[in-house]
């Protein structure tokens, strides 16, 4: 297998951590890559141009984290990110991590393209709106246990937030959930794959 990403993407980080904890490290090919280059190499298998893009043994594209953790899940079941019995529950939390994701990533794009003024737009307002929310939701209802798919996606959203908005200081008001993060910062699939810039 091959995997393209950055090392800032939150969704190839769902990728990488969930390579990490599954124990795939050594099978996997690294290419780490600035997708807004247009790297040659990304784009001559992902006519997206975008990350994560995993490059199967067979030499198949899969493109989409979530899609990506669905094919690590089947071909290597051990240490299951979606564990029997409690697959509602984990899609649910990865799905509420995911829209954060989605929603941070959204603004930090209005942002590149509409500078500082895109956060008090309607779009902006709404982004926040729903970020701010999601994390009540987290907090009322904490994630499960590494290496649930969840847990994974919560602690990259979190990381996200202190990442591209430490001034969102998201944890202040919400002790458990800050308390479920701290707990997860030396755990090694968290610390490996740290968004760093590049
Ligand atoms: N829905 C995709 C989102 C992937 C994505 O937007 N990746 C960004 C990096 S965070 C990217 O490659 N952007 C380059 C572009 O959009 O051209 C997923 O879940 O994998």
């Amino acid at each position: 297998m091959q995997i393209y990403y950055s090392l800032t993407s939150p969704y190839a980080r769902i990728v990488r951590m969930a390579i990490h904890e599954k124990g795939l490290g050594a099978q996997v090919e690294h290419h780490v890559v600035n997708p807004w280059d247009d790297d040659p190499g990304l784009m001559q298998v992902n006519p997206l141009t975008r990350v994560p893009t995993l490059v199967t043994d067979d030499g198949t594209t899969l493109t989409e984290a979530t899609l990506i953790t669905q094919y690590l899940e089947r071909r290597h079941p051990d240490r299951a990110l979606l564990p029997k019995g409690a697959d509602s529950r984990v899609l649910g939390e990865a799905g509420i991590a995911v829209g954060i994701i989605d929603a941070a990533v959204h603004k930090l794009l209005g942002r590149k393209a509409a500078g500082e003024a895109f956060d008090d737009s309607p779009l902006g307002q709404r982004r926040d709106r729903a970020i701010r929310q999601a994390l009540d939701r987290m907090e009322a209802r904490l994630p499960g246990a590494m290496p649930e798919l969840g847990a994974i996606a919560a602690v990259v959203a979190l990381d996200y937030l202190d990442f591209r908005f430490p001034e969102l200081a998201w944890a202040e008001d919400r002790p458990q959930l800050g308390a479920w993060h701290d707990a997860l910062r030396t755990r090694p699939s968290v610390k490996d794959t740290a968004p760093v810039d590049a």
